[in-house]
């Protein structure tokens, strides 16, 4: 049997992976849900058929939404993480014995129950006794929420479907209203490379832009998603991922990862002019 799953990355481009077995396929009350695995990535997550981490490339992504901002802010205890349901954003942030507390807001329980039992690998940390799960809907969740959560990381979906609330004006506001005085929003910042997803980092710059006095944007090689060149977002209302990152205090603390450390950190805040030049779009002219 030849067997193969594939991704439409823009309307004329298709990515393709092979796959040795469909381990599971269902569908929650908010998306399809399906596990495959694969002889090059390992084990595949896809909601509603577009990739969301692999086994063999998610520690990419799960690191750099979570080190960058942990290893600029010295003080953080108390984390908010929206979306994230197979649980490798967790997983990263539990490495800090210093953080106390982690609520996590997944709308979608199935996804996590699925995860728990096909992928260990981003799950098995969801169980740690700092970490509270809530399943609901993130954009409610923040409303409720002032001046609470030292670091607030959006690992969503795309904007579109079960995500589009969290690429929201509303949404950004409320999570500023949520952070406290120092707090960082880390956020998933969709591409820059085809159009549909330039859109979409584009319209969150500009959003999230308007809150934060701070707010920049670094850089990251996933190779399962589109174009494999990926943004996330640092908006931050005291401190400057560049300036305050301590990165002698990072290394000291003696973390194991695989992709981080922190000149790879400084490194992916140095954005291509076309980046550049995405972003300058849409920020006011003075
Ligand atoms: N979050 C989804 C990133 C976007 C992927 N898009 C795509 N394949 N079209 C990933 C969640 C990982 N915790």
């Amino acid at each position: 049997m030849n067997l193969w799953f594939t991704e439409h990355h823009s309307p004329n481009v298709k990515f393709s992976i092979k796959v040795d077995k469909h381990l599971y396929s269902g569908q929650s009350e908010f998306q399809k849900i399906d596990i495959l695995q694969t002889p090059e990535f390992g084990r595949v997550l896809t909601l509603d058929g577009l990739v969301m981490c692999t086994e063999k490339d998610e520690f990419i992504y799960h690191e750099m939404i979570t080190h960058v901002a942990m290893a600029t802010h010295p003080h953080i205890k108390n984390v908010l993480v929206i979306g994230a349901g197979d649980g490798g954003t967790v997983r990263e942030l539990v490495k800090y014995p210093t953080i106390e507390n982690i609520d996590m807001v997944e709308i979608d329980q199935m996804v996590v129950d699925v995860c728990m039992e096909y992928m260990p690998q981003t799950a098995s940390k969801l169980t740690d006794p700092r970490v509270h799960l809530y399943f609901e809907d993130g954009l409610k969740f923040v409303r409720k929420k002032e001046n609470e959560y030292d670091l607030i990381i959006v690992d969503s979906t795309d904007p579109f479907g079960p995500g589009e609330g969290l690429f929201t004006k509303e949404f950004y506001g409320n999570c500023y209203k949520a952070l406290t005085e120092e707090g960082i929003l880390v956020n998933q910042h969709e591409s820059p490379f085809y159009e549909e997803d330039a859109l979409g980092m584009k319209r969150a710059h500009q959003k999230i832009m308007g809150f934060f006095p701070i707010s920049d944007v670094y850089q990251v090689h996933i190779p399962t998603y589109p174009s494999g060149h990926w943004l996330f977002g640092f908006a931050s209302k005291k401190f400057d991922p560049i300036q305050d990152l301590d990165a002698s205090a990072w290394n000291g603390l003696g973390l194991e990862t695989r992709y981080y450390n922190p000149k790879i950190h400084v490194g992916s805040f140095a954005l291509p002019n076309y980046v550049k030049e995405q972003l300058k779009d849409v920020e006011p002219k003075h």
